[in-house]
């Protein structure tokens, strides 16, 4: 049963339906299934799907934005689950994020963000396209403890190590502790561009913010 609602909800991202992807996000919390597997398991699956056929060349863009507005649209009905679930209020530190400038992918940034919020951290998500002067000036602003990078293009990617820079010219790197994350990301980038963590997803990113503080 859970794992033929698993498909359908990858279905309807790669038949890009949002109105499907928000139906089957509204059965799985009614059935009592974790917000995030439901993200994990369900739909995940399907944009992975329609990425690796756009790459491939047998899908086209038309295809990406559909799916990316179902995903949005299963993200939109299970967010406000996840944050009804997360019930810690205590502060464990401060966190700036955003996607890099050049980049408008938002799904996976918001997610992290929102794990990040319920897991107790307070966030400050500054949006997509977000320049690098924007990122020091916000962590200035807010005494953030970690800034935080999502950039899912390889072309975007190198805006990470610009932030890193510029935190540094700015003399806040030693205040702040960086994360980088995004599907092109490795660990190995986030060690050469001198980022102090990275995670591959957003329940990993909570526990790489909380060990990053703890050091
Ligand atoms: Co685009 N896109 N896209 N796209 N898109 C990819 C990324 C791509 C891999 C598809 C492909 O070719 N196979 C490819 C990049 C190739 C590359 O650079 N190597 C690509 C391309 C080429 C493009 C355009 C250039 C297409 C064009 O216009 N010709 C264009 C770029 C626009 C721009 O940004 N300037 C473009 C546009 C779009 C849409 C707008 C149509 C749409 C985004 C909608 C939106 O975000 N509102 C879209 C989509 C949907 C995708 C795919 C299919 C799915 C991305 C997604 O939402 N994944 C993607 C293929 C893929 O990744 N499989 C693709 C689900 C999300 C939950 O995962 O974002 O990876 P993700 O986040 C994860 C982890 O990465 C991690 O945790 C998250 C949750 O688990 N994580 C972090 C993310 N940030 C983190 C930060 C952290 C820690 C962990 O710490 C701070």
């Amino acid at each position: 049963m859970t794992d033929e609602l698993f498909r359908a909800m990858a279905r309807s991202i790669i038949d890009g339906d949002p109105d499907a992807a928000a139906d089957l996000a509204k059965k799985a919390v009614e059935a009592g299934i974790d917000p995030l597997e439901a993200i994990n398991k369900g739909f995940v699956p399907g944009v992975d799907y329609v990425g690796e056929q756009y790459g491939k060349g047998e899908m086209f863009l038309p295809d990406l934005v559909l799916a990316g507005e179902a995903m949005k649209a299963a993200v939109a009905v299970l967010e406000p689950e996840i944050v009804r679930q997360g019930s810690q209020r205590q502060t464990l530190g401060v966190v700036v994020i955003g996607t890099v400038e050049g980049d408008i992918h938002d799904i996976g940034k918001t997610l992290v963000a929102t794990m990040l919020s319920v897991s107790g951290f307070r966030v400050y998500d500054l949006g997509v396209d977000v320049p690098v002067a924007t990122f020091v000036e916000k962590a200035r602003e807010v005494s953030a403890d970690i800034v935080g990078m999502s950039a899912l293009l390889t072309t975007t990617m190198v805006r990470q190590r610009d932030v890193v820079e510029a935190l540094e010219d700015a003399g806040l790197r030693s205040q702040v502790k960086v994360m980088v994350g995004g599907a092109p990301v490795t660990r190995a980038w986030a060690q050469e561009i001198g980022a102090d963590g990275y995670s591959e997803d957003a329940i990993g990113a909570v526990a790489v913010a909380k060990q990053l503080l703890a050091k």
